[in-house]
């Protein structure tokens, strides 16, 4: 396991990734840091003012949605003013690259799709199309029926009447989020498990690692012999498993990492 900020580890990170048939890569928080978006757990993270139990878990929603709006549309009203960042883009070029490397996200905030699509252009962005471990804060679904739709315009929270009710059957809309206690699409969850466990390197991007199902990706692709490369200035509870830790952030690291490069699988 190398620990090195330098040349040597990202060229070995390089060739990992060049030989590899297929990459399954887990993204977190951090990744949308330098857009602007605010993480969960760093100094000035959502967490520290904000206890998850009180604000994303069906309990709360149930006890006072009006507040979980707000706690929302605060966040999605951060969202609406931040752009995929250069790291972003540099996951997009290398999905788009080449069908063997599979996007997994933890986030919520929908710019791993903005930079596919941006980057695609008028081409096909679905190889860079994440898999949405978390849902998606710009989209809200019915509480009672199946209605989804995506959602960025504002929604007043003022009062629990102003709150977005469904157009089908009338019952109150929420966030298009899995809060914790709620268990993952099961469909989505298993083509994460399958595209780590079908790739030879797990690229870990800007996650604490230390929200389950999610943080377990990675050692799907490590118990089948496959490398876990980390992204992340500081050191989490992947570290020790990592082969190689890039320590820096990834609007810079991921340019450098992946541009030029496309997968064996190609
Ligand atoms: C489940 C959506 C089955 C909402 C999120 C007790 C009761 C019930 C469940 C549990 C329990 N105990 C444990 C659990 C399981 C629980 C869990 O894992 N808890 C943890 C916290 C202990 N999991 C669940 O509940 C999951 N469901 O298990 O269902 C079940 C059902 C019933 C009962 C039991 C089990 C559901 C989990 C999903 C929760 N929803 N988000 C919303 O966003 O509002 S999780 C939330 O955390 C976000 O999605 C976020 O993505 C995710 C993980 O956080 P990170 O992305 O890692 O962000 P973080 O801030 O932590 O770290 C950022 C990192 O970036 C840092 O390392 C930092 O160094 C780095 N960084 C900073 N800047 C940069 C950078 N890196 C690179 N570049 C930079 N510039
Ligand atoms: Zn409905």
């Amino acid at each position: 396991m190398t620990k090195d900020n330098g040349a040597q580890a990202l060229e070995k990170a390089r060739g990992l990734l060049a030989s590899a048939d297929a990459v399954c890569v887990l993204s977190g928080a951090g990744v949308s840091a330098e857009s602007g978006v605010p993480t969960f757990r760093g100094e000035d993270g959502l967490w520290q003012s904000h206890s998850p139990g009180d604000l994303a878990t069906p309990q709360a929603f149930r006890r006072d949605s009006r507040l979980v709006w707000e706690w929302y549309e605060w966040r999605r009203g951060k969202i609406r003013g931040c752009r995929p960042n250069p790291g972003h883009e540099a996951l997009a070029r290398f999905a788009l690259g080449t069908r063997t490397v599979r996007i997994v996200t933890q986030n919520v905030d929908g710019l791993h799709e903005e930079a596919a699509r941006r980057v695609a252009g008028s081409g096909d962005p679905s190889p860079a199309l994440p898999l949405e471990l978390h849902g998606s804060i710009v989209r809200v679904r019915c509480t009672r029926c199946s209605y989804k739709v995506p959602h960025r315009n504002p929604i007043s929270t003022a009062t629990p009447e102003n709150l977005p009710s469904c157009p089908v059957c009338s019952a109150l809309l929420r966030p298009d989020v899995v809060w914790f206690g709620e268990s993952l699409d099961p469909a989505v969850l298993a083509e994460a498990f399958q595209a780590a466990q079908r790739s030879q390197v797990c690229l870990v991007v800007g996650t604490s690692a230390l929200v389950q199902p999610a943080a377990s990706v990675p050692l799907v692709t490590h118990e089948g012999g496959g490398y876990i490369i980390e992204v992340n200035p500081t050191p989490t509870s992947l570290s020790r498993l990592a082969s190689l830790s890039l320590r820096g952030a990834s609007g810079q690291v991921l340019p450098a990492l992946l541009d030029g490069l496309a997968t064996a699988g190609t």
